[in-house]
């Protein structure tokens, strides 16, 4: 299927500049088993890069300007690249102008390039299109001009640039586009960045994204919020338990003795911070014995706690969990990335998968008349250049 996307980018490319593209990158999305909302706490997650992917066609042009074609979108814009980048109404384009600003803040000195790029990563689906766009396009450039950014470094660039377009997000999906590696999950300690590659088997069980097909507008501004609140929750620990820096030092009980101290919202995101950070321990150390039965269980109650004390779920993604929980066949679900809409993953029993799909497809219907989409993914390579 890539190799479609592939084809269609560098065509398209060939025909609007008249020419062959140079440089071909292929930058992933990212599915999260556990760890959801922790990695701007210093917690730890457990992402991987997947087979659904933008690709990126470049190529130096010699004058000021980077020509970019968002091909799915049939839009295009130019951008100067000697000028300091400035946000516009064009959301796609902030995306790249974040990135350019960022080689701009580190004294990095680039020309004018012609790009295209087209995607099959579902948007707003929590499968992380933007940070895949951001890293993409920052690979690519860094490849043309040689100029020798780091791997990390091209993740925590493009966090800024997400940061700048207005989501002060964490560091999860840029880290996984950039550094996944076929058939493995990544353990990120998001304090320290150091990270672990753990085989990514599921034994007898598959991985299914169901996808809400919802996206609730209170995405941005919500996200943004449990960020302030998670460090008025942290800043009270602290200041009771000076020895507190982070959530993951502080447990249950240490919480529990401060609730009279903190609003009731408050004290409800740190409660899910500080199990959620610990949930995440327990649940590579099952995934490294093969215990699937515990990743799963885990995985539920990671739901239950993004539903209820968290509260970055909604009725239709609660729903799919539901479901879930009703069948002897799934062994673990619940809501991934960022919340109020997109995917669950789902770990459903090999051989059961299809009367699965079938029937919550149905009830889903039933349910919302909403048609549920499904993804199945595999675990890919991070950002790379295309060799064919
Ligand atoms: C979004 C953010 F971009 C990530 O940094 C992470 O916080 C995630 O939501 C929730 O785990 O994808």
């Amino acid at each position: 299927m890539n190799e479609i996307l592939v084809k269609k980018t560098t065509d398209f490319f060939q025909q609007k500049f008249n020419s062959v593209a140079d440089k071909v990158v292929l930058s992933p999305g990212r599915i999260n088993i556990i760890g959801e909302h922790i990695d701007y706490n210093d917690g730890y997650v457990l992402p991987a890069a997947i087979d659904k992917i933008i690709c990126f066609a470049f190529e130096k042009n010699n004058t000021n300007t980077a020509n970019i074609y968002a091909i799915d979108l049939d839009e295009s814009v130019g951008i100067d690249v000697t000028q300091e980048p400035q946000l516009t109404d064009v959301v796609w384009t902030n995306y790249l102008r974040g990135v350019l600003l960022q080689l701009k803040l580190k004294g990095f000195k680039v020309g004018g390039f012609n790009c295209s790029f087209s995607s099959n990563i579902p948007t707003g689906s929590g499968l992380s299109s933007s940070a895949a766009l951001e890293c993409g396009f920052l690979y690519g450039i860094n490849e043309m001009f040689n100029l020798g950014i780091k791997s990390i470094d091209i993740a925590l660039m493009g966090q800024s640039a997400e940061h700048w377009v207005g989501i002060n997000c964490g560091i999860m999906d840029q880290f996984s586009s950039v550094v996944g590696l076929e058939n493995k999950v990544i353990k990120i300690d998001c304090r320290t960045l150091d990270y672990t590659y753990h085989e990514a088997n599921f034994v007898d069980y598959s991985l299914i994204l169901f996808d809400s097909n919802v996206k609730h507008s209170l995405f941005t501004s919500e996200y943004n919020n449990r960020r302030l609140e998670c460090n008025e929750g942290l800043r009270i620990i602290h200041e009771n338990f000076p020895q507190i820096e982070s959530f993951r030092d502080c447990d249950v009980d240490q919480l529990i003795s401060l609730k009279s101290k903190m609003s009731d919202t408050v004290f409800k995101r740190s409660l899910y911070a500080v199990k959620e950070i610990k949930r995440v321990i327990q649940a590579c150390e099952a995934l490294d014995k093969g215990d699937i039965a515990t990743l799963g269980k885990l995985m539920f109650e990671t739901h239950d706690g993004l539903s209820n004390d968290y509260e970055v779920s909604c009725v239709e993604l609660d729903y799919l969990v539901d479901l879930a929980k009703a069948e002897e066949d799934v062994i673990g679900s619940r809501l991934m990335g960022g919340g109020f809409g997109g995917c669950t993953i789902t770990l459903v029993k090999k051989g059961s998968e299809a009367v699965i799909k079938e029937k919550f497809t149905k009830l889903y219907f039933e349910k919302f008349n909403i048609d549920l989409k499904i993804y199945d993914v595999k675990v890919s390579n991070g950002t790379s250049l295309y060799n064919n």
